[in-house]
């Protein structure tokens, strides 16, 4: 048996849990990460690609911005195809702000190697992680770490456990309200050796079918087709993608890169928010307390806002035993994310084929797309929430 204590309990070593285990350091606040996984996996679990303008700059201003801008790509804008007719828009120009196209797993990398080199403590293939006492105000974790038990005592504990973990269960339940819509869809998505078929992203809402064209870097190409949330992967051999997604994505003077499919996969698809997100000094951050379906690519930014809030409220505790922040977390942090919900639901309404739609409800979808797609006010709405919201205003008390 081991037994010891830090400030800061962190579980999961995600986005959220590793960016508030370095802006918790950055502010000299002692805290320990548990992990389930290896590190191998958590380095190499593909999953976002975009981060929002203000996502981005946290990266830099908090030390992490070199590889991103190295060997990252900036985008200005993006791009809709329509009934086979591409619409630009313009973020630059709309609101003055980019996205960067910046993998998860390389965001993670980078923070697990800063957390590592300032000698911070990740423990990789924690076992049994569970959780006591939050409520009483003295936190507990326990845990297994190569057959031997393990006792870490803290003050405040972050559930950053992602949307299977188990810091949302250990609420009694009746404490917690939960949200929640399945989407008859899913996506097949693809990493290739392809180069990318264009400069920025194509969301295509085609008859037969939502389809995403995106990409990791000058030689892989990343892509996505609406598909049966249960979609079985033998149903689609390579060749079907390909002519799947050359349909979905053709358009004039298009020609689609193909080449080696090294991973493919079907992710189902809802938007859930847990309410509230904390219980005494147990506080949830990212897909454990929400998840949005992945077409507004807020899944990891919004994840990055929860802990930029927590961290601020822990800090402001911690230096001055002011405990506003941490006593409207919940607040703060919902009131953004309701925004991140609304955005990422109506993303997914507007681009994708509902086998149910009624002619009225399909007539409506098109109405609305012609909407943002000409209107230089509805192109805006559509710029401004997919750079990102301010992190900051939401949090304002
Ligand atoms: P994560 O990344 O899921 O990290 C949670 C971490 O907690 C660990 N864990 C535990 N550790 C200790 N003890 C336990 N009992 C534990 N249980 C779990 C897990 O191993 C993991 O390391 O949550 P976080 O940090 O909140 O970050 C959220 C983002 O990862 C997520 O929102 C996005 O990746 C969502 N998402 C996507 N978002 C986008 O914006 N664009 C995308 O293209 C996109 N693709 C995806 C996605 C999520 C996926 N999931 C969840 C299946 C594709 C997939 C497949
Ligand atoms: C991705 O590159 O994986 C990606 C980009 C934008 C989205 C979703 C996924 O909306």
């Amino acid at each position: 048996m081991s037994t010891r204590k830090t400030r800061i309990g962190i579980i999961g070593a995600g986005p959220a849990g590793l960016m508030l285990s370095h802006l918790l350091h950055l502010s000299g606040i002692d805290n320990v990460v548990l992990e389930a996984r290896p590190r191998e996996y958590v380095e190499n679990r593909i999953r976002a690609g975009i981060l929002e303008y203000e996502v981005a700059q946290l990266l830099r201003e908090t030390g992490l911005g070199a590889r991103m801008d190295a060997e990252g790509a900036r985008h200005d804008g993006t791009n809709f195809l329509v009934d086979g007719v591409l619409h630009h828009i313009d973020f630059q120009a709309l609101v003055g702000k980019h996205v960067m196209l910046w993998s998860q797993h390389e965001v993670v990398r980078d923070l697990i190697a800063a957390r590592l080199a300032a000698g911070g403590e990740i423990v990789f293939e924690a076992g049994d992680v569970a959780v006591h006492d939050y409520e009483a105000g003295s936190p507990l974790i326990t845990y297994t770490k190569d057959g031997v038990e393990c006792r870490l005592h803290c003050e405040i504990i972050a559930g950053c456990d992602g949307f299977h973990g188990i810091c949302r269960q250990a609420f009694p339940s009746g404490m917690i309200v939960e949200y929640d819509r399945v989407y008859p869809f899913g996506w097949l998505g693809i990493l290739a050796e392809a180069a990318p078929s264009a400069d920025e992203l194509i969301y295509a809402n085609h008859k037969d079918g939502f389809a995403l064209l995106s990409m990791r870097s000058p030689s892989i190409s990343r892509l996505y087709l609406q598909c049966a949330p249960d979609e079985a992967l033998a149903a689609w051999p390579d060749e079907r993608v390909w002519e799947e997604l050359a349909r979905r994505l053709g358009h004039e003077g298009f020609s689609l890169n193909t080449g080696r499919i090294f991973q493919k996969s079907v992710t189902a698809m809802r938007s859930y928010v847990a309410e509230p997100m904390q219980l005494g000094r147990l506080f949830l951050a990212g897909d454990a307390a929400h998840i949005v379906p992945p077409t507004g690519a807020k899944g990891l930014n919004s994840a990055i806002a929860d802990v930029v809030s927590l961290h601020r409220a822990i800090d402001a505790y911690m230096r001055h035993q002011d405990d506003r922040g941490l006593n409207e977390y919940t607040q703060r942090c919902l009131k953004r994310i309701w925004q991140i919900e609304r955005f990422s639901w109506w993303m997914t309404s507007m681009m994708h084929k509902f086998d149910h739609h009624a002619p009225f409800d399909a007539r409506m979808q098109t109405a609305e797309l012609n909407y943002i797609l000409t209107s230089p006010a509805g192109q805006m709405t559509l710029a401004e929430n997919y750079v990102g919201l301010p992190l900051h205003e939401y949090h304002r008390s």
